[in-house]
């Protein structure tokens, strides 16, 4: 017996556009999960999308054999900027198998190793400057999107925004937030409307231009002084699909260096500073990550893999707060029962939306807690199958997952090695700011060096090894 999906009674025209707030959408969707339960529809104008929340739901839904990856409406948009880039693209377009067969060898595990030094040079900067900054407020998420920002443009391109050394950021990321923004608020509004909003439009328009010949520049300066190093940008101008000898061309390199900088930072900043958020929130976990990093004098690649709390303290952070909210879907042929007796057709978009995934108390033992134990010694992985999706799913999941982990495992083990950190403001509570991804709003720390600090100038003494003083 089939059942009808619950909905919120739509408005003519507009559908359900009212039930959701256009600066909290993600928000809204976690408040109509608790209203309509696991699986809920939405119309907007003549769109309908579906809703899923449950691990019975979304494992369902995860079989590639009948679902693939759905490029939203709000990605659609995104289009303008980062056209058939990897994370927009349809599975069918032939540039996204493409891309996909040559630029997963730049995400392996030796290529990720041989990042390390300019990760390491990276955060560096960060951990010079928060020393300069002792006792003062640190914004996170400002100075998190600087590093990660900073990271992926030279783990990828060999390219310095030098965040860390301006004021204010490079006019990159305001022009990256803006197209993020207005993509999303796009979708709710009529195709009219945005014709008819020209300084909007006009702006829009300069931004993606500016992103884009920010984006030719720098390959044009590898084409005139090519080097021979192995990087994400040497396999988009060089690489070729060994089967057809296809290459990338000039414009679809332009969209993948778009995505790559937006889902390469966003995201990952977003991970950091919550990490620092949860932390914070519970003194034993902050006690026993630090007392994980100070067995190591020095943290190398090596060392990393070593850092099996911290790895589970990320795990359980974005297990809370996957910094990329959800991710779309829809059948592949056709009309499709789900668990519940609840049918979808092939027009419905299915979103998974993860902060009911990875709460669903039927799978997660105390899902509201923050317990990075539970992600110890292969954790969640013994229980029931695709309970916990921060990087998406199958063909089309996360493929910057290995950079992002090890740039998060170095950041989170550096901070931790050289600060205490604690609170401005103690009473702080979460506070969520949307964009594409989420990130922890006015979130403030302080700082204070730790005894051992020092190793970047090269003062690496411990107290107990000085010399006595007579
Ligand atoms: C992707 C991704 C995803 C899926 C989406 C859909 O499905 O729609 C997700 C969920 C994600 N991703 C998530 C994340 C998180 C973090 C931390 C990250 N992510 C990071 C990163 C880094 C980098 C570089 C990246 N990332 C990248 C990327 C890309 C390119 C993509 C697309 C892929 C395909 O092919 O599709 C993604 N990412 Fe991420």
């Amino acid at each position: 017996m089939s059942k009808l999906i619950p909905q919120p009674q739509p408005t003519f025209l507009i559908g359900n556009l009212k039930e959701i707030d256009s600066t909290h959408g993600l928000e809204s969707l976690k408040r109509l999960h608790k209203l309509y339960g696991d699986i809920y529809r939405l119309t907007f104008f003549n769109k309908s999308f579906v809703v899923v929340c449950s691990q019975e739901i979304v494992n369902f839904v995860c079989d590639e054999t009948k679902f693939d990856k759905n490029v939203s409406q709000a990605l659609e948009e995104l289009r303008a900027a980062a056209g058939d880039g990897l994370f927009t693209a349809h599975t069918s377009e032939p540039n996204w198998k493409l891309a996909h067969k040559i630029l997963m060898p730049a995400f392996g595990p030796q290529a990720i190793r041989d990042m390390f030094p300019a990760m390491m040079d990276i955060c560096t900067q960060l951990i010079l400057r928060w020393e300069r900054f002792a006792g003062e407020e640190i914004d996170v998420c400002d100075n998190l999107t600087r590093l990660t920002l900073d990271t992926i443009a030279l783990c990828s391109f060999n390219y310095r925004f030098n965040s860390f050394y301006h004021n204010t950021m490079h006019r990159f990321v305001d022009a990256m937030i803006n197209v993020l923004i207005e993509s999303g608020k796009r979708v709710g509004r009529f195709s009219l409307q945005n014709t008819l909003m020209m300084t909007t439009a006009r702006r829009y328009k300069n931004d993606v231009e500016y992103i884009h010949n920010l984006c030719d520049e720098i390959v044009q300066e590898r084409r005139k002084n090519p080097n021979d190093v192995n990087d994400l940008l040497n396999r988009m101008i060089n690489g070729k699909d060994p089967e057809t000898g296809y290459q990338l061309s000039d414009e679809n390199i332009r969209y993948q260096m778009f995505t790559f900088l937006v889902a390469g930072h966003e995201t990952t900043s977003g991970l950091l500073s919550f990490t620092l958020y949860y932390l914070l929130k519970n003194p034993r976990a902050l006690q026993k990550a630090q007392a994980e990093v100070d067995l190591y004098n020095e943290i190398t690649v090596d060392t990393l893999g070593k850092l099996k709390y911290i790895d589970a303290v990320l795990k359980e952070t974005l297990r809370l707060q996957p910094t990329a909210p959800g991710f779309s879907l829809e059948s592949k042929i056709g009309d499709i029962m789900l668990p519940g007796g609840y049918i979808v057709d092939k027009d419905d978009m299915i979103f998974v939306l993860l902060s009911g995934l990875h709460r669903d108390p039927k799978v997660w033992d105390q899902p509201e807690e923050f317990i990075p134990e539970r992600m110890l010694n292969g954790g969640f992985e013994k229980l029931p199958p695709n309970l916990w999706k921060p990087f998406g799913n199958g063909q089309r999941a996360c493929i910057g997952r290995p950079f992002a982990w090890q740039e998060s495992l170095l950041a989170i083990a550096l901070i931790l090695k050289h600060f205490n950190i604690e609170f401005v403001d103690p009473s702080y509570d979460l506070r969520i700011k949307e964009t594409l991804t989420i990130k922890p709003d006015g979130f403030k720390i302080r700082v204070r060096p730790r005894q051992q600090i020092g190793f970047l100038l090269n003062t690496n003494v411990k107290q107990s090894e000085k010399i006595p003083e007579k």
